[in-house]
């Protein structure tokens, strides 16, 4: 892309209706433009980052074997007063009469639709275990929307539902999709930490939330500072291995870490002082086991092995997608602007023209840009009659993590420079060279 046919538009001013960094260089940078409070339109910058977690989200729960399907945002009240959640809901569910004087609504979330599609179709153990995800739009008309994407009324959620016939294998895929989130939030450049969270009303304890450490997160957490060390990485998992998955289970949540509403203040003082963390937390995603509350008031049983019908056990696991923007934003940004991981990042690799309209630093673009273009790599080309320091500044509040800098005086030496944005650190090499590093850090070469 040429950053003079892009649409990108950047604000000098820093809006006065930002209270947290991430919204504020999320407008900035031309990410989103708020349509009504909460509710924000992509911008293609914005856009492109989105659809960046979304693919990382779609990669990770297909890997652990989970089926990607597309429900609509807007539902019929029915199955609503049949689940007897469309009284309990309250004034966050947008209520909505249509024409002919029916009750819709916009979609806070999907249990009912999914139980109904499931008690339509699926009557035997034999198709279990059964899990279908989406990711499909919300509506919530939270009280209080704010801090841009991170609070939103309208926003992007990962929901996933598993069916199974018994509560071990429901247990089961409620460890696949642990595993398949830390995976998710680690390809993010993210630390999730799982915590122990409220259930609410449905009770028993089978819930974590999980949680990016940020002192502008509106949770409250104690942890154990042992578990800000443990790492995912790219180890294999036989996601079917019941035993693989309970251990990660088992590693991740065996050291203290709670949100302030299962905070048990005797079990935290039992850690060693020196680890007792008291944080702030941002929620990026919740998995839950909740048994039959759904398949038995809704009637979605199936047949087991002795033909009895019994209601299937189940649970739901969300990831707050449009979220993410913010949390990653919070978690990796100076004062210049925004800090993208690799594995988000909207475009691999800046480069910088110092002297648009020069005949040598021109072809040096292009042929920077189209060598990494031919390496499947997309390139940000600021080709703009600009200052170079204008150029500097806008690149760093996009946040691309690398930069290629060109300019007369380098090419003279046969050199242009390449930049981490994270490091600031800059190293002058030939053009191919530079190529070569970048499509080895992307890792479609081998460095
Ligand atoms: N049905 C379950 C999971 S499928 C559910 O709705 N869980 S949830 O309420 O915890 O939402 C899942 C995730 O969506 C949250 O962890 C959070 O990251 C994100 N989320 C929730 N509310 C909002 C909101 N108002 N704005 C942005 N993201 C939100």
């Amino acid at each position: 892309m040429r950053l003079s046919r892009y649409f990108m538009p950047v604000l000098r001013e820093t809006p006065a209706e930002a209270q947290i960094v991430s919204h504020r260089y999320m407008l900035r940078a031309g990410m989103i433009k708020q349509a009504a409070a909460g509710i924000y339109s992509w911008l293609p910058l914005g856009y492109k980052v989105l659809r960046n977690i979304e693919k990382i989200v779609h990669e990770e729960q297909q890997r652990a074997g989970h089926i990607p399907m597309l429900m609509p945002t807007m539902q019929s009240a029915d199955l609503w007063k049949e689940s007897g959640r469309y009284d309990a809901y309250g004034p966050e569910m947008l209520r909505i009469k249509d024409r002919q004087d029916r009750d819709m609504l916009y979609g806070p979330t999907n249990e009912e639709m999914i139980t109904d599609i499931f008690r339509s179709h699926v009557g035997s153990y034999k198709d279990l275990p059964m899990t279908l995800y989406q990711i499909q739009w919300k509506f919530r008309d939270e009280m209080r929307p704010r801090f841009g994407v991170m609070r939103g009324r309208e926003f992007l959620m990962k929901d996933g539902y598993n069916f199974d016939l018994t509560k071990e294998d429901a247990l089961h895929a409620y460890n696949r999709h642990l595993v398949s989130y830390l995976r998710s939030y680690e390809r993010m450049g993210l630390q999730a930490i799982p915590m122990r969270a409220d259930s609410g009303p449905i009770g028993g304890d089978d819930t974590h939330e999980f949680l990016v450490l940020a002192d502008t997160g509106e949770s409250e957490v104690f942890y154990d500072s042992a578990i800000t060390e443990l790492k995912f990485g790219d180890r294999a998992i036989d996601y079917d291995s019941v035993d693989q998955c309970q251990a990660v289970l088992e590693e991740f949540t065996q050291r203290y870490a709670r949100t302030d509403e299962t905070h048990d203040a005797a079990l935290f003082d039992q850690i060693p002082e020196e680890r007792q963390r008291v944080a702030r937390g941002i929620e990026v995603g919740q998995i839950f086991y909740f048994g039959t509350k759904y398949s038995e008031s809704m009637g979605a049983t199936v047949a087991d092995e002795t033909g009895a019908k019994v209601p299937v056990h189940m649970g739901s696991h969300g990831i707050g997608v449009s979220r993410l923007l913010g949390a990653i934003i919070e978690a990796s940004h100076d004062d210049k602007g925004i800090i993208w991981p690799e594995g988000v990042t909207p475009f691999h690799c800046g480069i910088v023209n110092l002297k648009q309209g020069d005949a040598e630093a021109d072809a040096a673009c292009q042929a920077l840009y189209d060598a990494l273009a031919a390496l499947g790599l997309e390139p940000l080309y600021d080709d703009r009659e600009e200052r170079a320091g204008a150029k500097f500044a806008t690149m760093d509040l996009i946040g691309l993590p690398w930069r290629i800098t060109v300019g007369p005086r380098g090419l003279k030496n046969g050199v242009v420079e390449l930049t981490s944005r994270r490091t600031g650190e800059s190293e002058e090499l030939p053009p191919e060279a530079a190529v070569e590093k970048v499509a080895a850090i992307y890792g479609v070469i081998k460095g």
